[in-house]
């Protein structure tokens, strides 16, 4: 375990992640909570008392992208399977349209950016940053549902390259999200941090066929995986990575109680991410981080 992995905050439930203060351990997965459908559904409250302690916003490319026809989300046992193909409005669309709603937020804002190179990625980075609004970025290196959006994530050397370029443009942190699809996840971590990550957000869903024509949700016949299903696989790459790196650890992949928050932060995740659960209840995470309080107070 490595020296920022020192354990469980000692009181409360206040943590630091690459110089942000968070109130507590529990932040979303990028793309799994739609800000504007929660204000319609639950009131302006749900801003007042927002379920996690920092946004990550759904992945963002240089171009708009309408995403894959649908059905796009398919179940499966303990889990479900996507194929969503990064709809989003591109980056001029994002900072015009989406930024000044996330911007209202009372927390943190994570903006996450996916580039088909080392270019677009470094477009993506310097206009981010110019962004007073946004606090950090994820560098989505991982997404399972677009050709050729593993290329960085399951090669050390692109990752590298690709993370030493993008640190000289700047100095907001850079959290990297890693894929189970590499062959050896530690190594994508090792090089991530070698080329100036500041953190590392892990993992994102595991690549899964869908064989069925009932489940055929899409094209290429592909989809992530996520939910429960992939909670021992999850915990398994941090217990790799964890090992690896110095950098912090946001740890996700199944998560849908306190405890099993617990079980990555006993890893030595300094935070956890919120996905799949929030489709069955968008506001889980205040039951998350609820259980999370008891375990901490019991301990
Ligand atoms: O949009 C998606 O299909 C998607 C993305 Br960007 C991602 O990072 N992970 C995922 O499971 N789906």
């Amino acid at each position: 375990m490595s020296e920022h992995q020192s354990g469980l905050p000692p009181s409360g439930m206040e943590v630091e992640l690459c110089g942000l203060k968070l109130k507590h351990p529990v932040l979303n997965c990028s793309g799994t909570f739609d800000v504007p459908s929660a204000v319609k559904t639950f009131g302006h409250s749900v801003l007042e008392s927002f379920p996690f302690s920092c946004f990550v916003s759904k992945t963002i490319t240089v171009d708009p992208r309408i995403g894959n026809p649908p059905p796009r989300i398919v179940e499966a046992p303990y889990g479900l399977i996507n194929s969503i193909g990064l709809p989003n409005r591109g980056i001029e669309g994002f900072i015009a349209s989406d930024l000044p709603r996330l911007a209202e937020l009372p927390v943190p804002l994570v903006v996450s950016v996916a580039g088909f190179s080392d270019d677009e990625f470094v477009q993506l980075v310097r206009e981010t940053s110019e962004q007073t609004d946004v606090d950090a970025l994820e560098l989505n290196i991982s997404c399972p549902n677009v050709k050729s959006g593993c290329v960085y994530g399951v090669d050390p050397d692109d990752t590298e390259r690709l993370l030493t370029a993008l640190r000289d443009i700047t100095e907001k942190p850079l959290i990297v999200k890693l894929t189970p699809q590499a062959g050896d996840i530690a190594s994508i971590g090792t090089a991530a941090e070698r080329g100036g990550a500041d953190a590392l957000s892990l993992i994102n869903t595991v690549p899964t066929p869908i064989t069925t024509d009932t489940q055929k949700a899409e094209g290429e016949g592909s989809g992530g995986l996520s939910g429960p299903a992939i909670k021992q696989t999850a915990l398994a790459s941090v217990r790799a990575v964890s090992d690896a790196v110095r950098i912090p650890l946001i740890g996700m992949g199944g998560i849908s109680t306190g405890n099993d928050a617990y079980e990555f932060l006993k890893l030595g995740c300094a935070c956890v991410a919120v996905g799949t659960e929030n489709f069955r209840d968008p506001l889980a995470a205040h039951r998350i981080t609820k259980e999370l309080q008891e375990i901490y107070s019991s301990l």
